[in-house]
């Protein structure tokens, strides 16, 4: 069980997260209504927001230290948040702002923080393996750290996410994969496109152990995460965990959800992880004023972000060429290829 203060950075952690997603969401209905233009708004582009996954990015990273590596999806605020991702930067980013975690260019799924070794990619499964590359640095440099990769449901049939199991199984690295399952992949409910119904029993073909968290409680959380990261750091190998959680929104903003029960929206509202750890909060005899100090502090370190962000200058166009892979091409050039290097 957690300790009164692990319980208070959690239960910050994860309001922070919410509050952020909220206010996010204000902010990019701004400008793109009454005709959804994607393209308009501080906010351009795709978002995509984790309201109902903050107990299983709280519950893992709270056992988790900077040298530890984190890979995320395309829902990746909460977990960001709770390892510890420069709020600030990560916000200038998502607003596209030249100093943003990767200048403006990487937008809302594509945030990197090096100090905290901390990454997300749009690509579906994508962080899985450079997470065990990860572990199997931290293994072969005889260090403690450990690496963790999030992930939702509809990942766990991709090739990439197999194929790390095996190799995390087979040479015994410091990897824990935690699997998100919000019952949703886009529109695609999850009995639809996979075989079975507790993720985690993905860990059986490769022998190695798989838990499942069957509902998101920060505190059952907190239990496997820390079982899972522990067996890790002390060298006896990768986890799969597999935690239930709620998509409280849509799969993107603009998402008008036409495919999705009512039912399942309720479920999804009422079954709420902030208000379930606020009522642990008071079993461990945290005094209400203490949780309401809290929040706001949340909530204005959100607010703080945000403006800060809102205040920063967007990259000069003539910048788009730096920090890529290939350089703009020649002149004359078709554009296929990148210019001479
Ligand atoms: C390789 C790849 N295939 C397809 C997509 C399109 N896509 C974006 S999100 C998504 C569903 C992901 O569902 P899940 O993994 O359950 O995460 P969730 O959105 O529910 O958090 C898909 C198919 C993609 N980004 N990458
Ligand atoms: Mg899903």
């Amino acid at each position: 069980m957690p300790s009164a203060t692990e319980l208070q950075t959690m239960y910050e952690n994860m309001v922070t997260a919410r509050h952020y997603e909220e206010r996010l969401q204000e902010e990019y209905l701004e400008g793109k209504q009454p005709a959804f233009d994607i393209s308009a708004g501080p906010i351009p582009g795709e978002l995509h927001l984790a309201a109902g996954h903050e107990a299983s990015g709280a519950g893992v990273c709270i056992h988790l230290r900077d040298d530890d590596t984190v890979t995320a999806p395309h829902r990746p605020h909460h977990v960001a948040i709770a390892k510890g991702v420069d709020l600030k930067r990560m916000t200038a980013e998502i607003f596209g702002r030249e100093t943003g975690l990767c200048r403006g260019k990487g937008g809302h799924m594509h945030l990197f923080d090096p100090e905290v070794n901390f990454a997300c990619s749009g690509i579906i499964a994508q962080g899985v393996p450079p997470a065990v590359g990860a572990a199997m640095a931290a293994k072969k440099r005889n260090t403690d750290a450990v690496a963790v990769a999030f992930l939702g449901e509809g990942a766990i049939d991709q090739g990439g996410f197999l194929e790390s199991l095996n190799l995390a199984s087979v040479h015994d690295l410091p990897v824990v994969f935690v699997v998100e399952d919000n019952d949703w992949a886009i529109s695609m409910p999850k009995d639809r496109v996979t075989d079975v119904e507790n993720g985690a029993q993905r860990a059986d073909g490769f022998d190695l152990p798989g838990v499942r968290v069957d509902s998101d409680d920060a505190l059952a959380v907190y239990d496997s995460a820390r079982e899972a990261v522990g067996r890790a750091r002390d060298g006896n190998g990768p986890t799969l965990l597999e935690v239930q959680v709620h998509r409280r929104m849509g799969h993107f903003m603009g998402d008008a959800e036409g495919y999705r029960p009512d039912e399942d929206v309720d479920r999804a509202t009422h079954r709420d992880s902030i208000t379930r750890l606020e009522a642990d909060l008071a079993k461990y005899g945290v005094a209400d004023e203490d949780v309401a100090e809290l929040r706001s502090r949340a909530e204005e370190r959100v607010e703080e972000a945000i403006e800060w962000a809102k205040d920063q200058p967007e990259p000069e166009p003539e910048t788009a060429y730096e920090d890529v892979f290939t350089n703009p091409p020649a002149q004359g050039d078709a554009g296929v290829r990148g210019g001479e290097q």
